[in-house]
């Protein structure tokens, strides 16, 4: 099923016109309404009137997460608060978060590509939809909560957490599609196989599972546990949310909407654009966004793109599953930890030394996450009571600031390697095939 035939399966030659079209009119608005845009483009000796095509794209200066913190909160909207009508937001390097504004048309472009990705799932006005992402400032909740109200699906808005709720709700609801993390589909299986239902008592059939990397196996994993098929959806808050991309049901990759999102793939180094088909750094402009557009955003996501036309009858692009991303933010379950979030929480905690280690590992397809701290020596002792507490301690810290709790473990005062560069203080063994 297809949702807009008029635009998803429209000709290449249309689209390049339409997103044309479009480009100009977003530079327009952004160099008219918005002063750090007005002044990076003067910079680069650019106008305007220097875009008149797509392919003119390449003149435009990048953008990316650095400049929604330096602009934070509201710097880079391009629309007057008074049209702004939702602000969503995900974790930043620096302790404040990154902010977006979403103008009204912005949530009806949402809602629309929204609705495209559950219909290409195979949902209808007849499907019951458990929304277990986060409900919030995260645009997981209410960006599939408002897919599914526009294709007149039933929602319920669970949000995440409370898994014996969720599978009772599941199951006495009657939902026939699951939309969470696939870390968190996993979980909820377990919780299902120990419930004390059997699995032909629930009516579930299709997941929405997105928000971090995820593998072939994974996704096996998933619907073997849950007798579902599972359905990839890719999207990032500073260019909508969930919905930039969808798989069809040929599952060739991740359809990009790109009649609103436009994708460039360039070499992260040097940000020249990569060979066709090559692996690069994903780049998005936002070719219909009023509240906070963004020009050439630099997403750090790593993937390939291909343009043939899909077995589907979609024209849109197809993107390869995301490898990985070009910089430190580690992905946990869903939730973007970064290590200097853990340096800061360590920093202000006076029992402890300013070293630590993050080893993240991915065991029976979970996520394992585990933090080594080092204990100052007028706090170490062999007292099992008073290390359970400091364990117990800077494990709710961090929580508090990340939203999820790693495994702490203590080590004597002087025990992990000291840098003499660059520190190293991630190990991930997670692989992804
Ligand atoms: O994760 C939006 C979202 C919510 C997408 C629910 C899908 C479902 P952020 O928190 O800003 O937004 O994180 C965006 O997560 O740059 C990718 O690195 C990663 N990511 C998101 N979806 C996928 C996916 C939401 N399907 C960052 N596969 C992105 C792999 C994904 N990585």
């Amino acid at each position: 099923m297809i949702w807009n035939e008029t635009v998803e399966c429209m000709d290449r030659e249309e689209m390049k016109k339409l997103q044309s079209l479009r480009l100009k009119r977003v530079v327009e608005r952004v160099y008219h309404n918005c002063e750090p845009y007005r002044k990076r483009m003067q910079e680069a000796g650019v106008t305007p009137e220097d875009i008149n095509s797509i392919d003119d794209i390449v003149k435009l200066p990048f953008s990316s997460k650095k400049d929604l913190r330096d602009y934070y909160p509201f710097g880079l909207l391009s629309s007057p608060m008074s049209e702004i009508v939702r602000i969503h937001a995900s974790s930043g390097t620096t302790g404040k978060p990154i902010v977006v504004g979403l103008t009204r048309n912005d949530l009806s472009v949402w809602k629309e590509v929204g609705a495209r990705c559950l219909t290409a799932f195979g949902l209808t006005n007849k499907d019951i939809v458990q929304v277990s992402y986060g409900y919030g400032l995260f645009t997981g909740g209410l960006g599939a909560h408002d897919a599914v109200q526009n294709i007149g699906g039933t929602v319920i808005p669970m949000s995440s957490g409370n898994t014996q709720k969720q599978i009772m709700l599941m199951h006495d609801l009657g939902a026939n599609a699951l939309a969470c993390t696939p870390s968190y589909a996993l979980y909820l299986a377990e919780a299902m196989e120990a419930s004390e239902y059997n699995r032909d008592e629930f009516k579930l059939r299709v997941g929405v599972f997105g928000a971090e990397p995820w593998t072939e196996s994974m996704r096996k994993e998933i619907e073997q546990k849950m007798g579902i098929k599972a359905y990839d959806i890719y999207g990032l808050t500073e260019i909508i949310g969930p919905g930039v991309g969808y798989e069809c049901e040929c599952q060739n990759g991740t359809h990009l909407n790109e009649d609103h999102f436009y994708p460039e793939i360039v070499d992260p180094e040097t940000g020249e654009p990569v060979e066709l088909g090559q692996v690069g750094e994903l780049v998005f402009t936002t070719l219909t966004k009023e509240g906070m557009p963004l020009i050439r955003f630099r997403t750090r996501d790593l993937t390939a793109l291909h343009y043939e036309k899909c077995s589907c009858g979609r024209t849109f692009v197809r993107m390869d599953k995301i490898m990985g991303r070009c910089d430190d933010m580690l992905i946990i379950r869903g939730v973007n930890v970064f290590p200097s979030q853990i340096e800061a929480v360590i920093c202000e905690t006076e029992e402890f030394e300013p070293h630590f280690f993050i080893t993240v590992d991915r065991i029976n397809n979970t996520d394992t996450f585990e933090v080594q701290v080092e204990v100052k020596e007028a706090f170490y002792s062999d007292d099992i009571k008073s290390m359970l507490e400091l364990k117990k301690k800077i494990a709710h810290k961090i929580q508090g600031v990340i939203g999820i709790q790693p495994d702490i473990k203590l080590v004597e005062p002087r025990s992990l390697q000291r840098s003499e560069g660059k520190a190293k203080r991630v190990l991930d063994k997670r692989v992804l095939v």
